[in-house]
């Protein structure tokens, strides 16, 4: 079962070569100087590889489920060129969002801007070897983004869906811009105040810059490479309804993605390093999470004063704390990320029991979901304008 996974995985991640090849090739043929395309080619290599992939390969796996058999060569190539265009999107997000937050590492190597590139030969005689990326990633990050363009247009020019997915990109990549905005405005560099912060603004964030291009881009591009229309009509159980695959589709994996950033907030706060990959940072770093919207909610007036004074600080003193219990240094604590101020938000959080609600929130969520997962139909006949039985490319296996 799972060498099983590791094959689907090692499969998908062999298509890499195309993209970055198809995409390498046309900056040469453009007549760019070498310099130039060894430095993208080392861009695509550094930022889009080397992440979980799920959302590349959930467009894979949702073709297969959607034609009910294996895929012909051809199929599974044009899905997981689609599946890379997801992870050409995440890797334009990641590099401007790693600017925009000024982070250190990701996925266990320096940022991109951080990182030096050995394809920089203009610098390297001026003493510094492979200077930092620095604000060139600036203009790599949107590169990434109009590569998806170019594969479309390379390989889905001439299908009868290909305006659908250039638009459904569009759409997904705006949404998520609307997210990171939210996110940006409401938890600012260097302004700490909780009180910018409400369940209903995380939602919001949640939802725009997580949800749509995670969950709902990679299901939506299966649907369409197998000819869903917008909407249909069946007939079920005698009478006739008409459906819109895309808006139900939304219904169900807008609230997945929601679950998906909610979890992934849980685990910043609760799972060891070994088992989260890094060491959580979202309480020094001031981020919007779903814990503290959900203890803010919970706590005592004195358990808020303590938030207050500890919240998205990194160190060893509490700020405000003037010559008070809490004015002392963390000698022998720097294992931990955020010193004695990030302890004292932890412990807040423990007092008012986050995990029991988190368990609490798990439970409900699942039924949640199974629920809108069961609103969909899988019988019924699908009709033709005429009212006769339709058949509509992957809707019909
Ligand atoms: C990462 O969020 C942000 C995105 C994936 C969207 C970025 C969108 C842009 C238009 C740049 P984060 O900063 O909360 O996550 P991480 O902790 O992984 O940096
Ligand atoms: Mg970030
Ligand atoms: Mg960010
Ligand atoms: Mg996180």
């Amino acid at each position: 079962m799972a060498s099983e996974k590791a094959a689907r995985k090692a499969r998908f991640e062999a298509v890499f070569a195309i993209i970055r090849d198809d995409l390498v090739d046309h900056c040469t043929k453009e007549g760019l100087p070498q310099e130039a395309v060894d430095w993208y080619r080392k861009s695509l290599e550094y930022n889009v590889q080397g992440g979980k992939l799920t959302r590349g390969m959930s467009v894979v796996d949702t073709v297969e489920i959607l034609k009910g058999r294996t895929l012909t060569k051809d199929e599974f190539v044009n899905a997981a060129i689609l599946g890379w265009s997801v992870e050409l999107l995440q890797a334009y997000f990641l590099v401007a969002d790693d600017l925009m937050d000024g982070s250190i590492t990701r996925r266990g190597q320096p940022c991109w801007y951080r990182s030096r590139n050995p394809a920089f030969p203009a610098l390297s005689s001026s003493g510094v070897k492979y200077p930092p990326v620095g604000l060139i990633a600036v203009n790599d990050a949107p590169m990434l983004k109009s590569a998806i363009f170019q594969l479309l247009k390379m390989h889905f020019r001439r299908k009868p869906y290909y305006i659908d997915i250039v638009e459904l990109f569009h759409d997904m990549a705006y949404k998520t811009e609307m997210g990171q905005l939210t996110d940006m405005v409401t938890a600012p560099p260097e302004v700490i105040d909780l009180a910018r912060f409400s369940l209903e603004r995380y939602r919001t964030i949640a939802r725009f810059k997580t949800a749509y291009y995670s969950f709902h881009l990679p299901v939506a591009l299966a649907m369409y490479m197998c000819h869903i229309p917008e909407s249909y009509t069946v007939r079920l159980d005698g009478a006739t309804t008409t459906l819109k695959p895309y808006d139900l589709t939304l219904s169900i994996l807008i609230p997945l993605g929601e679950y998906f950033q909610i979890q992934d907030d849980f685990l910043d706060f609760s799972a060891p390093p070994a088992v989260l990959g890094k060491v959580g940072t979202d309480i020094v770093d001031n981020k919007c999470s779903w814990c503290v919207n959900t203890v803010i909610k919970l706590c005592t007036p004195e358990q808020r004063a303590t938030l207050d004074r500890n919240y998205g600080r990194k160190g060893d003193v509490e700020a405000g704390a003037v010559g008070g219990e809490h004015d002392v240094k963390t000698e022998g604590r720097e294992d931990e990320a955020g010193g004695l101020c990030e302890a004292r938000v932890k412990e807040v959080y423990e007092a008012v029991g986050l995990r029991t609600v988190y368990a609490q929130y798990e439970r409900r969520v699942y039924e949640e979901l199974n629920d809108l997962i069961d609103t969909i139909p899988e019988e019924g006949v699908i009709l033709d304008r005429n009212g006769q039985e339709a058949e509509y490319g992957g809707l019909k296996r």
